[in-house]
This record gives structure tokens, sequence and C-alpha cells, in this order.
């Protein structure tokens, strides 16, 4: 697919049945939300653990203007048209080794898979994880996933991070969700100039750095953002105020597309809020009326960050207008 421009690339939050999307031959990867954890029958199709918070969760759903194909093998999705790729993969992790050798097999299978796939460029990919926060100082699962990811990367010569997310949820103990999206094309990686870049951050934050961009301008056109939070330089700001948090991760937001020379977020900017405590919903509901567009489709999940004294991340897209 060199020199070819990919199929156009959208997500959309959608109100309309799980069948009905998925009889779009167009459709890329569907994601319901919720504790409903009966496994999906087709492999488009990824029921992601965080519970919605306040009414019934839209799907979100991926398309490309382009037919698509399916198919798993060993527990690994995936679905690929026009030069896209979803990969999922789903690790139960109560064997032996815990979260270290599950995210480490769950990330050998995938960049295995991607590496052999022609769309073999990693561009974004979303983590999920139960009791992210459990266990102290270095044994944290956190830390200890992003010891395996590093590992696996490295094994792997991935070099060039993608744009990434990992929050916890509480669905079923031991349940691991990664799951990516690919592409023919490269995408570009970008930093946020707020920031210290995960990779680099210092050592109290764990032995491993988090190996993430902040971003990745997708190919043809659009942005894909990682999970932000209200960390400034390495540092997490706002302890306790869950307010300031929503502004300080928006401003990040705002910093991100100012880099890119982006326009604002608006309907075709889908964002996902992962907010740590229910109680906060409303609050964080609140902060996002205030600095976004009414158009901007917003989800907001329950979802722990990985480092504990965070409460509020959001992650998403600034596709093309439409
Ligand atoms: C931060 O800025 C918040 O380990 O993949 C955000 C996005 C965060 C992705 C990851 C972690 C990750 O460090 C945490």
């Amino acid at each position: 697919m060199k020199g070819a421009a990919p199929a156009a690339f959208r997500v959309d939050y959608s109100h309309e049945t799980a069948r009905s999307l998925l009889d779009r031959p167009e459709t890329l990867a569907l994601f319901s939300f919720g504790p409903d954890s009966t496994p999906a029958s087709d492999p488009r199709q990824l029921r992601v653990l965080q519970t919605p918070l306040a009414g019934p969760a839209p799907h979100e759903c991926w398309s490309v203007a382009a037919a698509v194909s399916h198919g798993s093998a060993d527990g690994l999705h995936w679905s690929r048209g026009g030069g896209w790729q979803l990969v999922a993969i789903e690790v139960d992790e109560t064997s032996p080794g815990g979260i270290e050798t599950a995210s480490e097999y769950a990330y050998d299978r995938l960049l295995a898979h991607v590496a052999a796939s022609p769309e073999h460029h990693l561009l974004r990919i979303w983590n999920y994880l139960d009791a992210i926060n459990a266990g102290d100082g270095d044994a944290e699962r956190y830390r200890l996933f992003c010891g395996a990811r590093a590992r696996s990367m490295a094994a792997h010569g991935l070099v060039r991070y993608p744009a990434a997310t990992a929050i916890g949820h509480h669905g079923p103990r031991g349940r691991l969700q990664v799951y990516a999206l690919c592409s023919a094309h490269d995408g570009i990686a970008l930093e946020n100039p707020r920031q210290v870049s995960a990779w680099a951050y210092p050592r109290q934050y764990g032995p491993t750095a988090p190996s993430f961009a902040r971003a990745m301008q997708l190919p043809g056109d659009g942005l894909a953002i990682s999970g932000t939070a209200a960390v400034i330089g390495h540092a997490s700001l706002h302890a306790d105020d869950v307010t300031a948090q929503a502004e300080e991760a928006i401003a990040n937001l705002h910093a991100l597309l100012e880099r890119a020379a982006l326009p604002p977020f608006d309907a075709a900017s889908p964002l996902k809020v992962y907010v740590r405590h229910p109680d906060d919903a409303a609050v964080v509901r609140a902060v996002l009326d205030e600095q976004l567009d009414a158009s901007v489709p917003r989800l907001l999940l329950q979802g722990d960050i990985c480092r504990g004294e965070l409460l509020v991340e959001i992650d998403g897209w600034r596709l093309p207008s439409r």
C-alpha cells in the first residue's frame, strides 16, 4: 500500500444495535462497554470491561471506506480493510507468572501478528487490566505491566512507540485486554510540549518508563490521542481536586492539538473519559460541558488511572471534520 492513501477511517459513538452496526460491511471494529463478559461471536466486536457512568453507553464503532475481512486464531482477533487493521487479544493472567507473564505473552502475540501483516505499523494501543494500582512501590501491577510491555517491544525491535492508554477495570479478576489500531501506512508520533515524554520519566515512577507516545498523527489525516491526565512535566498535579485535574487534562489535550496544528475538537472528535470514582462523574461532566464544544462526543467510563493520585484521564481522536 506504499504511496496510496489509506481509506478514510472514522470513529463514532452510536446507539444503534450491535447487530445493525456489525451488518455494515465497512465496520472494522465495534466496542461495547460494561460488565457483560459473554464472549462476542464476531471477531470485530470487543466487550470492554469498564462500566459506563450514567445512562446506557453507546457502542464505539470504527469504520473504513472499504470492505473489511476478519478472523481469529488462538484468542487473537483481527479485522482489516482499506489499509487499516484492528488486532485484539484477551489473556487470563491467573496462570503462573501473573500480570508480567500475561502482558509479555499478549504483547508477543500481538506484535508478532502485526509484524507479519500488511498493516504492520502499530499506531495506537489500549491496555485494560484489573487492580492496576495494587501492589506497593515497584511491585505495583501497573509498573510490572510497564516492564513486561517494554521487554516485549524490545524483543520485537519496536523502537517507535505507539500512542497508548493503560487503564484499570473492575471486571473479572485477571482479565487483560489489549487491542490496537495498525496501518499499512506509517504515522507520526507527537509529544506534548507541557509534558516530559513518558519514556523519559525519572526513576521515581518505576524501574521501566512507560513506552508510549502522547499522540499519533494518522496516515491520511487525523490524530489519535493517548490517555491524557493532569501530568505537567512528569509530576501529577492537583491531588484530591478532580475539577482541577479535569481542567489540566483538557489543557494538555489542547496543547497537543496546537502542536499538531489542528482546530479544536468537534463532532468528529470522540473523547473517552475515565473517572476513578463514580461519584466524581457529575463534576467531570460539568468541566467537559464548560471546556468543550457541545458537539464533541464524550463517553464517561469508570476506570482507574495508572498513578494512584490521578482521578481522571481522557483519550480520544481528532478526526477530519465532516
Ligand atoms: C501519564 O501521563 C498518565 O502506560 O500506556 C497515560 C497513557 C498513562 C498511557 C501507558 C499511561 C499510559 O503518564 C498515564
